[in-house]
This record gives C-alpha cells, sequence and structure tokens, in this order.
C-alpha cells in the first residue's frame, strides 16, 4: 500500500493567505474544505449516521445496486475516489464486485485528510488483502493533475460533494476532470436531489446538534492556521434552503459584537452582532440541472440510477 501526500502543512503561507482573504472578504467566508481537520472528519462521518441526514441512507443501497450494474467495467480499472473519507462508501460498492474482479482494480483514495486517508485504507487493505491501493492526499480541486492514469480509470465522487462547490466551479471542475479522462474512462457522481425543502433544511439542522458543532469545527481549524482566538461559542449555526440558488447554505452567526486577533495577520478581524461567515454551499440538482451541468462540463450522461423517491442519484458520465 502507498500513500502519497500533497496536503499543504500547518504554518504554509498559501493557506494563511486564501484564510486570511476570505475573512477579510465581505461577506466574510470560509472554504467548506477547512471543515475537514481530524475532528471535523469525524464529524461528519457521524453526520452521515444521523436519521435527518437521509442522503448518506439513500445512497449506501443505491451504491449496491449500481456497482451490481457497473461491476464489469471495473475490470483491470484504476478505480479514483475523490472525497473518499473513511472510504465506507467505495466499500460497499466494492462488496458487490467478484473477488477476480477486484485482484485486477488498483484502488486510490483522494482525499483532504492525511488521517483519513490512512486509517480508511489500512482497513480497506485488511478487507481486500488482493487489492492494490494507492492513497494520496490532496486537493483535487488543485491537484487533479497527481492522479495517476495509465491504465482506465473510474471516477467515483461520492455522497453529493460535488453539490459543495459554486455551479460555476462545479462546472470549471468537472470540466477539468474531462480533460484528464481518456475515451474508456467513467464517472461516477453522487448527486443529492431537490425535494421537500423541510426534509432538506432538518437534514442540515438536525436535533442533536453534529452539524452545529461541524460548522463551528472550521473556526478552530482557522485558529490553527491562522493563530486567530475564534471562540466557536460566540457563533450560532445558521443553515437554511436558498430557492435562488437550489442550495442550502450554512453561516455562522456573531452572537455580539466581537474582535478576532491574529498575531500573524498582524490585523484584527471585526465582527458586528448578527455578522454572518458563510462557510458552506450544498446545492441540490433537479434531472435537467444534472444534464445541463454536464453539458457545459464537456461530458455526457450515460445514466442516471436513482431512488424510488428520487432524493438522490448516481450519474454515469463519459467523455
Ligand atoms: C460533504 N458534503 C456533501 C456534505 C453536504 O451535505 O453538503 C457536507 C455537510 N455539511 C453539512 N452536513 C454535511
Amino acid at each position: 500500500m502507498i500513500i502519497e501526500d500533497f496536503m499543504p502543512k500547518i504554518g504554509d503561507s498559501s493557506i494563511r493567505e486564501k484564510l486570511a482573504a476570505c475573512l477579510r472578504s465581505d461577506p466574510k467566508t470560509l472554504p467548506s474544505m477547512f471543515f475537514y481537520d481530524h475532528h471535523g472528519s469525524e464529524l461528519y462521518e457521524k453526520i452521515t449516521k444521523l436519521e435527518e441526514y437521509y442522503s448518506s441512507k439513500i445512497e449506501i443501497p443505491l451504491l449496491r445496486s449500481t456497482a451490481q450494474k457497473l461491476k464489469q467495467e471495473l475490470e483491470e480499472s484504476d478505480l479514483v475516489e475523490l472525497g473518499s473519507g473513511d472510504c465506507s462508501k467505495i466499500s460497499v460498492f466494492l462488496d458487490e464486485v467478484p473477488r477476480e474482479i477486484r485482484q485486477t482494480i488498483v484502488y486510490y483514495p483522494v482525499d483532504v485528510c492525511k488521517d483519513s486517508i490512512e486509517k480508511s485504507a489500512c482497513n480497506l487493505q485488511d478487507k481486500y488483502p488482493e487489492m492494490g491501493i494507492h492513497g494520496i492526499t490532496a486537493d483535487f480541486l488543485e491537484h487533479i493533475e497527481k492522479i495517476p492514469g495509465k491504465r482506465k480509470r473510474f471516477f467515483c465522487f461520492f455522497g453529493s460533494t460535488n453539490g459543495n462547490l459554486t455551479e460555476e466551479k462545479a462546472i470549471e471542475f468537472m470540466a477539468d476532470l474531462g480533460k484528464v479522462m481518456n475515451e474508456n474512462d467513467r464517472l461516477l457522481l453522487g448527486v443529492d436531489m431537490v425535494k421537500d425543502i423541510g426534509i432538506i433544511e432538518k437534514a442540515y439542522n438536525d436535533s442533536q446538534g453534529i452539524t452545529a458543532e461541524f460548522n463551528k469545527n472550521i473556526l478552530k481549524v482557522a485558529n490553527d492556521h491562522l493563530e486567530t482566538d475564534f471562540d466557536p461559542e460566540e457563533f450560532e449555526h445558521v443553515a437554511f434552503f436558498n430557492r435562488e440558488y437550489s442550495r442550502i447554505e450554512m453561516h455562522l452567526k456573531a452572537k455580539t459584537d466581537q474582535e478576532v486577533a491574529s498575531p500573524i495577520l498582524n490585523e484584527k478581524i471585526i465582527f458586528k452582532k448578527g455578522e454572518m461567515i458563510h462557510t458552506e454551499n450544498s446545492h441540490k440538482y433537479t434531472v435537467d440541472g444534472i444534464k445541463k451541468m454536464a453539458e457545459a462540463a464537456g461530458l455526457s450522461v450515460e445514466n442516471i440510477f436513482s431512488d424510488d423517491k428520487k432524493w438522490f442519484s448516481l450519474v454515469e458520465m463519459v467523455k
């Protein structure tokens, strides 16, 4: 098993500059990729197990039935999973693939969290000793070219993570992926579909407050990188559906007027009571929207696999 690490570390100036620019912007933002330090990744795993967070519960059986249909495509391929997290989804998928096919696969989990990659790649190797594993710690938005490509590749991007990008960025990313894809390569993309707004909003305002903790954890990550003194308890979790953009937005709302100091930035970040930091978008799509996005990125939709209620889809795309 190989693990390669392309992620910048705490203290890296490019990360500091990126975060500082986001906190200086109006309105203030923090990019959602900074949710996923070790603790944030654990919190996200907890979210996926919550009753209110419907998408994982639907995606899992859908992964099983879709793997049954696509398993032959995996033979002699490099299986690249973007945003692999704890590898639980690919594990469900691979369970449906016969051992004779699995032994011809090399699996490439790609994730920003090194701890997740190390732990989950080891667990997966124990479960499937016949399969090659090559972990990559990277931000796939910036390091798409680091993904090896000698054989036919089957890209997986589960969990609707693509929905966390703005529509423009999602198209740009898929177009970049399209550029590195060859004729025989495939992409299987998890997409959360438009549905009753009450159901969607509940999924991001769970009764146990795990999503709130996950949202506030981004301030601790900012503290690690910028040596700021954000007190997460001074901010309130806010999540609502924005109909205009068909997306859940997550924000952190300042409970009081406050100043956050950073010795590194040599400046204070000033908050008025009620001011928000925009931390995440999570877009919900229609079939038409999926097709338009694929077309704009230069990809074509081969199949859309959905659950009976059409709440979640796995979209198979080719170049
Ligand atoms: C990773 N991503 C698809 C999740 C989502 O639903 O947008 C992240 C998340 N944010 C809050 N809860 C879960």
